[in-house]
């Protein structure tokens, strides 16, 4: 596996408790790579979906400075190997909880460009019905449940999906994007504790981009190897090279078969970097603008160019296929976008508060 450095599993401490026998955990893990794909083309995929993400969020900074989008605005430009490499590993009856990072997310899960850009305008057609906006993409039918604007809220939201699924037998697992500002917060701790005891089947993925905020992860935490200290808890932890997409997906695969095969909770540490400031707000004042471009230096897009290089493999025609693909998806999402309705306003109350007594299904 090309990681950042050598893997570093460290054992549960307690015995892993057996998964319950499902008829489909029986079966084993349904991660595999699908056999009747080349490694090439499977690569050609990752970098359609690595710049599916850069070209929309690209096309998200104009439309901000056009005022056609508003509110706070946080670019995963940079990680997109994260969101990438992981949904690899992830099945759709699997349910992803992202950040207020999670443009690439959501699109790496699969909802449309169209409705995530609708989302963003705040229209009616947006995948969050325009209430969410930039930090709160949301669609249940992907089981993508939400991006959240408060720093490690997702992570007890998580849990309860995955303990939920675990009740039900149902061999899923649930992922929770977070960063590395969440060990400053004690819903991380508790849910990794709680999560190792109880044996729940959680891939935490920790995006390590650094920084929260303009704070420099070396400013705050003595221990700044967060799957050391993930590893305290009882769990497998691992450090991931978060530029390289097929490392990503290497450390997620083995990590969501060891889930599905019933070895509980594993942690992954994607170290990665924000190539843009922490929003559209932020001055960014509190990095050089030299270790910026040496993380450039390892732009996770041009990585795999290279590989794909190295192979033999056609990356010219693939890149100008990708981009035209891509440029039409946006131009039209936008076109979408700008054409959609507004909430109506007689639907303002909707949701908020529920008519219903009985258990929510
Ligand atoms: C509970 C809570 N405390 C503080 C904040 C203010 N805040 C917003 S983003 C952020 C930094 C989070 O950094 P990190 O988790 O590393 O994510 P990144 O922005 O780097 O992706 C903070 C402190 C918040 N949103 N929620
Ligand atoms: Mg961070």
């Amino acid at each position: 596996m090309s990681l950042a450095r050598p893997a570093r599993t460290r054992k549960a401490t307690a015995a892993p408790k057996p998964a319950k026998k499902t008829a489909r955990n029986r079966q084993g893990p349904r991660t595999a790579p699908p056999a009747d794909r080349s490694a090439a083309q499977h690569r050609a995929n990752l970098l359609e979906s690595l710049l599916r993400i850069r070209r929309f969020e690209e096309r998200c900074v104009e439309l901000y400075s056009a005022a056609k989008i508003r509110g706070f605005v946080h670019l995963y430009i940079g990680e997109e190997a994260v969101a990438v490499g992981i949904n690899q590993a992830l099945t759709s009856e699997d349910a992803v909880v992202s950040t207020y990072r999670e443009h690439g997310h959501a699109l790496a899960r699969g909802i449309a460009a169209e409705a995530v850009m609708a989302e963003m305008y705040g229209k009616a057609t947006g995948c969050s019905g325009g209430r969410g906006g930039s930090m709160h993409l949301f669609d249940a039918s992907r089981r993508f449940y939400g991006g959240s604007a408060i720093v490690a809220g997702g992570l007890p939201l998580a849990a309860g999906l995955a303990l939920a699924d675990r009740m039900r037998g149902q061999n899923r697992v649930t992922c929770c994007f977070f960063g590395d500002g969440a060990f400053a917060e004690g819903e991380f701790h508790e849910t990794a504790n709680l999560a190792a005891l109880w044996n729940l089947p959680l891939l935490l993925a920790c995006e390590n981009n650094l920084y929260a905020m303009g704070t420099a992860l070396t400013r705050e935490h003595a221990q700044t190897d967060l799957a050391m200290r993930a590893a305290s808890y009882g769990m497998p932890a691992w450090a991931v090279d978060g530029m390289d997409v097929e490392a990503v997906e290497q450390a997620s695969r083995r990590a969501v078969e060891g889930i599905r095969t019933g070895t509980g909770p594993h942690f992954l540490e994607l170290r990665t970097y924000r190539f843009r400031a922490h929003s559209m707000y932020d001055p960014d004042r509190y990095r050089g603008k030299a270790e910026i471009e040496q993380w450039k230096d390892r732009d996770p897009v041009n990585r795999l160019m290279e590989r794909m290089r190295e192979n033999g493999e056609p990356v010219d025609e693939e890149l100008a296929r990708i981009e035209q693909k891509i440029t039409e998806e946006i131009d039209h999402a936008v076109e979408a976008a700008e054409k959609a309705p507004e909430e109506p306003v007689e639907n303002l109350l909707r949701h908020v508060t529920s008519a219903s007594t009985g258990p929510v299904s």
